[in-house]
């Protein structure tokens, strides 16, 4: 009777252990044994040693690092004891940057060996990092003739975590920080975290919210900082906090923040000496200021310029190399100008007036990260002002972690978009590498989608848009697809057909959520507060807070009017861009109703009217989301059961999701539109008002009460 029960017993335990392994924990590092032969290809196991050639030659702590994960990498997936590590000195070559390295084959002592080739120790790492990744991929480590060297010099994530562990618009959890532990408690969790931060290049991490809170900037707290930064610098990450305007009174007693008043000026000097006597090499700032309720320089009549040299020269004071980012996300509701026109309007007169080490922040679109809108005009248009690209990893407006968006396309789109305010080529990725307008220092930022979940970021596929932020805050020139490529391959090592297949999901699964939520142009029609699910409807308080604002649905016909007829924010763009979005014949689908006011019956290029098209558009969205459950069902078997069915659930969801969003958004126009859903497109389910009553009360990441 008892040999049964042991089985049974192990059985279980087996299942349950396996099932733990498959939990997404391990993210596009898993170093799982290669066994001679993959899924994929041959491959011939690399016996070299590697060589590790530094201008110092120095056993630091990053190079520790670097040898810690060549053990757990390495070693594991080759099945060797000790791969063989030495690290030489090696003249500086001014061909590699700060953080760029070589990977070269050598000879040494008549044995094949690999040398990661970098002028610091960080780019060291980077290459060793990439020799990791070439191994998991399977490609070979012969005949390597690889440089890379970073576009953009600080890379750096952003989080919205509070001091009390909620993270605004996070999906995955709470935050990493465990801020009542720390200092003297280090969750091994933290070190994880940075060796994936370090895995793709980033260098820098923002680890509070903009929305901030001062205790931050506190004694105890800063302890608390420096025991964070201490992690994540042996892993080449610089630590940066966000600084709340009115610190000066809410916690250093004073009466005023004003920047022009000498005791306030004294006070963050002294508190910046304080920081970096707790982190000698903080990075520096992030500043919301004046912007939805948070204070700023505007409360003193002073201007952003003002505003972020008051922080940005005690930052550079004795030689440090401290930043202030200041964003440009501010808009004002008691000025009745297009939302979209406000940040241009507030920084194009500054230009040439910030301090040497401001950067501003300004994100990728001038509204708020929706599914799809036209890029910030503001970018180029100060080019005597450094600038930086802030894109949200979190997918606040595109389905939370319940729905797979995979954002490498949106952020190829982004980055890739020509301003044409140097003529041709004046993308925003060399805007934000400083390249255009020969700026020295240059940086990148995105919100993060990391959180307590097993998995990091809630839904194991929005893994891949961490990876895809960092592999294109390296090089901002990478295309979305290929990004794609290497996560999957990385993460689920599945054989070709079905990474193939999993590519084409991510790839297409962006505009699949634009169809289905918000399409040709249309934006920020999304519930309110939480921003998950339709909400045209949402109307009350102040007016850019509203749906109408954006979507102007009347029965002359839908979109928002930004030519010359209605706000004008299109003059805000080269002539190139205005000649082409302004006009009828050739503005793309994509952003028509985002600079245009048109009737129903207006006659689109596919020959259908304007109403038919954006049925047909939602009901497209679902079709899409359909084939790719379909999709994923057929990859059952070719990837482990537990992230199957992880995805399938959530697929699932994201199907419901793409049917209410299009039955909502559908029937709310129809009042305007008055015409009939056409043909092949689903009837609704339910009434308007159904989808009106729904209530997501609790919902995460949302700072109000439900
Ligand atoms: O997108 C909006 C979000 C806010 C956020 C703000 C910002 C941190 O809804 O939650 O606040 O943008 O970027 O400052």
């Amino acid at each position: 009777m008892k040999k049964p029960r042991l089985i049974l017993a192990c059985l279980l335990v087996c299942g349950a252990v396996s099932a733990w392994a498959e939990d997404g924990y391990r993210l596009w590092l898993r170093y799982d044994r290669i066994d001679g032969q993959s899924n994929r290809n041959e491959y011939r196991r690399p016996t070299q040693a590697l060589i590790l050639a530094t201008p110092t030659g120095e056993e630091s702590a990053i190079i520790k690092s670097a040898r810690s994960e060549v053990a757990r990498g390495l070693d594991k997936m080759l099945g060797r004891k000790q791969t063989k590590v030495h690290v030489v000195t090696h003249a500086p070559d001014p061909a590699l940057g700060e953080d760029g390295y070589a990977l070269e084959n050598v000879t040494v002592d008549g044995e094949a060996a690999v040398r990661v080739r970098a002028n610091s120790d960080a780019g060291v790492l980077y290459g060793v990092f990439e020799v990791l990744r070439r191994v998991q991929m399977r490609e070979s480590l012969e005949e390597l003739d690889v440089v890379s060297v970073p576009k953009i010099d600080r890379r750096l994530l952003n989080h919205w975590d509070d001091l009390n562990g909620f993270v605004e618009r996070g999906y995955a959890g709470f935050s990493l920080w465990r801020w009542y532990e720390l200092p003297e408690i280090l969750d091994p969790r933290y070190t994880d975290y940075a060796r994936a931060v370090a895995s793709l290049g980033l260098n820098g991490t923002v680890v509070t919210s903009v929305n901030a809170n001062a205790l931050i900037l506190t004694p105890d707290y800063l302890k608390k900082v420096a025991a964070l930064a201490d992690v994540f610098r042996a892993w080449g990450i610089r630590t940066y906090l966000t600084a709340r305007y009115s610190a000066p009174i809410e916690i250093g007693g004073l009466e005023t923040a004003d920047p022009f008043d000498p005791a306030v000026q004294a006070w963050w000097d002294a508190k910046i000496d304080e920081i970096y006597e707790h982190i000698p090499d903080f990075g520096g700032f992030v500043v919301k200021a004046n912007s939805e309720g948070q204070p700023g320089p505007h409360d003193y009549g002073r201007d952003h310029a003002v505003g972020a040299n008051l922080l940005a020269e005690p930052l550079a004071k004795n030689g440090r190399d401290g930043i202030v980012m200041w964003r440009a996300f501010v808009y004002d509701f008691e000025d009745d100008t297009d939302r979209v026109k406000q940040a241009y309007n507030q920084f194009v007169p500054l230009d040439g007036k910030f301090a040497d080490n401001v950067l501003v922040q300004i994100k990728n679109g001038p509204l708020d990260f929706m599914p799809r809108e036209a890029f910030s005009p503001l970018f180029g248009a100060t080019p005597q002002t450094k600038q930086m690209v802030e894109l949200q990893i979190t997918q606040e407006y595109l389905g939370a972690s319940l729905e797979l968006a995979y954002l490498g396309t949106m952020w190829e789109e982004v980055l890739q978009q020509d301003t044409f305010v140097q003529g041709e080529g004046s993308t925003i990725g060399t805007i934000t590498d400083g390249t255009l307008h020969g700026h020295e220092l240059s940086a990148i930022a995105g919100v993060a989608n990391t959180g307590t979940d097993r998995n990091w970021t809630g839904h194991v596929m929005a893994q891949a848009n961490w990876y895809a932020f960092g592999r294109l805050a390296w090089d901002h020139e990478l295309g979305a697809r290929e990004i794609a490529i290497e996560w999957a391959q990385l993460t689920f090592d599945a054989n070709a057909k079905a990474t193939d297949k999993i590519v084409n999901l991510l790839m297409s699964s962006r505009e699949t959520v634009v169809n289905y939520s918000m399409p040709l142009g249309l934006h920020h029609i999304m519930e309110r507060g939480h921003h998950y699910g339709p909400g045209p409807w949402v109307e009350g308080g102040r007016p850019d807070w509203t749906s109408p604002y954006y979507h102007q649905a009347d029965t002359t016909g839908i979109g928002a009017d930004r030519v010359a007829s209605g706000s004008n924010a299109i003059e805000q763009y080269a002539p190139e861009l205005q000649a082409l979005w302004g006009n009828l014949e050739t503005v793309p689908d994509e952003l028509l109703l985002w600079f245009h006011h048109l009737p129903w019956d207006y006659e689109m290029r596919s020959g259908r009217t304007l109403w038919n098209e954006l049925a047909f558009r939602y009901q497209q969205g679902v079709d899409e989301v359909r084939a790719m459950r379909e999709t994923w069902t057929s990859l059952r078997g070719d990837i482990d059961a537990e992230r199957w069915d992880h995805v399938r659930q959530r697929l699932a969801v994201q199907e419901a999701a793409a049917i209410e969003w299009r039955d909502a958004c559908l029937l709310y126009f129809q009042q305007f539109s008055k015409r009939p859903l056409p043909d092949g497109v689903e009837l609704p389910a339910h009434d308007l008002q159904h989808y009106i009553d729904v209530n997501r009360r609790y919902f995460p990441g949302h700072p109000g009460d439900n």
